[in-house]
């Protein structure tokens, strides 16, 4: 409803017309919402009766449904406002609005027809039925696809009715608008590029209905979208590659690493499992073991440094959608001491002859310990009159 500078505004703008007088009829036009009292026109002046006559006619005004909108005053001739009158209830969206009535005057009988057309006024903003629109779009939906919304209504008529529409923000969705046979317009919001659940999981637009009225009036809902999960990254390792060492003869069960994956997407597209990949070497898969879901790889069997004292493990992420990435663990296997010198005898002689010369070889021997570094060093004592070389 306009305030009261929109009324004095429009009772400035629409001052009533006097539109025709024909022979015993007169044609007013003024806009709606006037209020009681207002003046509609002279009457008497438009019809050329004097105002003695008006009162010894016992001039009155006849409506066929009896509602009194409009008045008038025999003492000044003037047609007025009785009842104010909402061109929107009285005729909807029927244009021209007019409201027909009879005046009557006695001694002689005589009736004269007016006709008020009721101008539209703005005074009715867009507004849409639903508070908001709500979609769940999945991020893989392509560009082009439409998504239907509700029209807005305006109870005014011409360009004071809906005229358009705005969406914001415009850089994922765009409107599509398209005329129904009855005038209005179906709104369709089209998808101008993929979503991406990853960036952005949900948007809020805001539509808006604009009527064309000297000021213009407009109404909004909001469109509040979900961007649905689609599995489209692959889980990623925190490392490439994981270095790592064991000491030989370490307990079944040592934690070597934690391997860790993490995947973009949400709900089981995002759930990562850990495989060792490794399956050529299946001896190599047998002795360590990842947990599938923590990404703890422990030792499972025996490591021997003097047997392997390096290992490469392939290690793979998979998420439930099939993705996967795969990343290296290297294991070093540290030496202990734990294994005994060995002595071999190579060649030895029986006996010596009595007398033999200093420094003859009687035996050879082959000293030897399968540790390495400060644990396989080898120290020979030997007792009585022999020497080592
Ligand atoms: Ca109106
Ligand atoms: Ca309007
Ligand atoms: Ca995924
Ligand atoms: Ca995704």
């Amino acid at each position: 409803m306009p305030g009261p500078d929109a009324m004095i505004r429009h009772s400035v703008l629409f001052f009533t017309l006097l539109i025709h007088i024909a022979r015993g009829q007169v044609s007013y036009s003024i806009p709606e919402e006037m209020s009681k009292g207002s003046i509609v026109g002279n009457i008497a002046q438009d019809l050329g009766l004097d105002l003695q006559r008006l009162k010894s006619g016992k001039a009155r005004i006849f409506t066929r449904d009896n509602t009194e909108y409009i008045e008038l005053n025999r003492n000044t001739g003037l047609l007025l406002i009785r009842e104010k009158m909402d061109r929107e209830s009285l005729c909807a969206k029927t244009t021209p609005c007019a409201l027909h009535i009879q005046m009557i005057l006695d001694n002689p009988m005589e009736l004269y027809t007016i006709t008020i057309e009721i101008m539209d006024i703005n005074d009715n903003a867009p507004s849409f039925q639903k508070k908001d629109f709500s979609f769940e779009i999945s991020e893989s939906a392509v560009a082009g696809a439409g998504f239907m919304l509700g029209g807005a209504f305006d109870a005014d008529v011409g360009t004071n009715d809906l005229q358009n529409y705005s969406l914001k923000p415009s850089n994922q969705f765009r409107l599509e608008l398209h005329n129904q046979a009855d005038g209005s317009k179906n709104v369709e919001m089209i998808l101008q590029r993929p979503l991406d659940r990853e960036t952005q999981s949900s948007l809020t637009l805001l539509l808006e209905a604009f009527d064309g009225g000297d000021s213009v009036l407009s109404g909004t809902v909001q469109i509040q979208i979900t961007v649905l999960d689609n599995n489209d990254n692959a889980p990623v390792f925190t490392q490439k590659v994981y270095k790592t060492t064991i000491r030989e003869n370490a307990p079944k069960g040592t934690v070597l690493t934690v391997v860790s994956a993490s995947d973009a997407d949400e709900g089981s597209n995002s759930v990562v499992t850990y495989y060792i990949s490794d399956t050529v070497n299946k001896n190599v898969a047998d002795i360590f073991l990842i947990n599938e879901k923590s990404g703890e790889l422990t030792l499972n069997g025996q490591v021997d440094y003097e047997k392997v004292n390096y290992y490469e493990l392939n290690i793979q992420a998979k998420d439930q959608g099939g993705l996967y990435n795969a990343c290296k663990v290297i294991i070093d296997v540290l030496d202990i001491n734990d294994n005994l010198p060995s002595i071999q005898i190579l060649s030895s002689s029986h006996s010596i002859p009595e007398g033999s010369n200093s420094g003859t070889v009687v035996a050879m021997l082959n000293v030897d310990d399968l540790d390495s570094g400060v644990n396989g060093q080898v120290q020979c004592v030997m007792n009585g009159n022999f020497l080592l070389k």
